[in-house]
């Protein structure tokens, strides 16, 4: 069996847009998102019909996580039990209210991924140190893409469909051309800017009672797997954002190479391409294959949290 190659050494000639925006750049690709692409997003708004993808958060049965992670969790600190134990505050009139606080590690529901969220070699998006990340992210957090947000024209891509599956298999992988080829598919062009929704329809299986995959050491996600031409291809297109149904938007394990999560590394760290993750799109791609529109306004941006690697969202599409 070959040996797992270093990310130092198989991503070597893969490209960087580091310096392209500035020394102190924090937002990557999302810089390909102007005035014109909010714009081009709007001309695609047809009905007027909403879709938000964000997934339940804390729900009692569980929630879809990455193994290790922990659940979000929701706990009551005021409510009507405080009174009626006669231990509630007097306000005066009467009024009475409830409270509650969250536990979550952010990375473990709907959320966008800060650029220094993944890295290798020491240094983060844009060359940060990766010492910077300790204790609390200081560089490549996700406060300067909560601050941007993120708006433009979305193309949903469906590879189940394409495939013929209500949801891909475990470990089931794809490229940018089945990319391309579910787009001609759907008679949708991917055009230069785009902010690409890619639908496997592996979460929405989650809520339809298929959790065992999700756990063990079986867990195997599909996804997009890694290709130098891959890479070119989002570099070339200026893909800003890549957003999908998974819990980490590639397949866990990259076949050709046994590495984990290339993608977080040839995508995020080195061309500042934003991920979003834990999406459930089967709703939209349902209302696509029913109606044929597959472009829409596609409008996000996660919670303003101080250094953090990621942050909770719940994007909402206009179509
Ligand atoms: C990992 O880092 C494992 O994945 P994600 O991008 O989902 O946080």
């Amino acid at each position: 069996m070959t040996e797992t190659p270093h990310l130092n050494d198989y991503l070597a000639t893969s490209p960087k847009n580091w310096g392209k925006w500035g020394a102190d750049d924090e937002v990557g690709s999302l810089n390909y998102l102007g005035s014109p692409e909010v714009l081009a997003g709007v001309a695609e708004i047809r009905s007027g019909k909403t879709f938000t993808l964000g997934v339940p958060m804390g729900s009692p049965a569980g929630d879809p996580v990455w193994p290790g992670r922990r659940q979000a969790r929701r706990v009551n600190t005021v409510d009507a039990g405080l009174w009626m134990a006669g231990k509630g505050f007097p306000i005066p009139g009467g009024a009475q209210y409830s409270d509650d606080m969250l536990v979550i590690d952010v990375q473990s529901s709907s959320q966008y991924d800060a650029l220094g969220h993944a890295w290798y070699g020491d240094q983060l998006y844009n060359g940060y140190d990766a010492a910077t990340t300790v204790g609390a992210m200081t560089k490549a957090n996700i406060m300067p893409i909560a601050e941007k947000g993120i708006v433009g024209r979305g193309v949903l891509l469906d590879m189940a469909k394409y495939r013929g599956k209500k949801v891909l298999d475990p470990g089931e992988t794809f490229t940018h051309e089945d990319l391309l080829a579910a787009a001609a598919a759907q008679g949708v062009e991917i055009r230069k800017r785009d902010v690409l929704l890619v639908h496997t329809g592996w979460i929405n299986s989650y809520y339809e009672g298929d959790t065992a995959k999700f756990q063990g050491a079986d867990f195997m996600e599909p996804g997009l797997t890694h290709s130098q031409e891959l890479v070119e291809w989002f570099q070339e297109m200026e893909i800003p954002n890549l957003v999908t149904d998974t819990i980490a938007n590639e397949v866990t394990l990259d076949p050709a190479s046994g590495l984990s999560l290339p993608l977080h590394q040839a995508l995020m760290r080195n061309l500042g391409v934003v991920f979003a993750e834990i999406m459930n799109l089967t709703p939209l791609a349902d209302d696509c294959a029913s109606d044929g529109q597959y472009a829409f306004l596609y409008t996000a941006a996660p919670i303003k949290l101080v250094n953090g690697t990621g942050a909770p969202v719940n994007p909402v599409v206009v179509k």
